[in-house]
């Protein structure tokens, strides 16, 4: 069932570059509404479990390491087909490989430090923004 919502992170990289403005912005001149949004950091243990997926690839270590590194700004954002459009708005994991103009393009370092998070389904988006916030957070 189609959400209309997704969860971003605007991670450590992002946030140490002084980017948090710019990116909130991008993403609302976009059309996302946020529903939930905190500033925070995750414990390496919080950063393992919500990677938890990728525990066996071999970047998982350093992904952990980065995701726990400094505070992040956690998001649970709403628009129609808000996966997809904002999976289109962050660009490719790869930055060198995001369309001009894209978040990731913009502020990205590398494929390991991607300045954001998008959620990849609506399945995904639902579990990741219940890992942060709690229900009476959203609005
Ligand atoms: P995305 O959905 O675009 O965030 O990308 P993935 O779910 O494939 O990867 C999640 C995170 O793992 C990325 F944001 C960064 C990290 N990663 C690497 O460090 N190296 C890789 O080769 C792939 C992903």
């Amino acid at each position: 069932m189609a959400t209309n919502r997704t969860f971003t992170m605007i991670k450590p990289d992002a946030v140490e570059g002084g980017h948090i403005g710019a990116i909130l912005e991008q993403i609302n001149g976009a059309g996302f509404r946020i529903v939930a949004m905190k500033y925070t950091k995750l414990s390496a243990e919080k950063a393992g479990e919500f990677y938890a997926v990728h525990a066996e690839r071999p970047f998982y270590g350093e992904l952990v390491e980065f995701m726990s590194r400094g505070p992040i700004v956690a998001a649970i954002l709403e628009k129609d087909n808000a996966v997809a459009d904002f999976r289109t708005l962050i660009g490719a994991t790869n930055p060198s490989e995001a369309a001009e103009g894209t978040i990731r393009a913009r502020f990205a370092k590398s494929i390991g430090e991607n300045a954001v998070h998008g959620s990849d389904s609506d399945e995904n988006a639902a579990i990741e923004g219940s890992f942060h916030f709690a229900a009476t957070e959203m609005f």
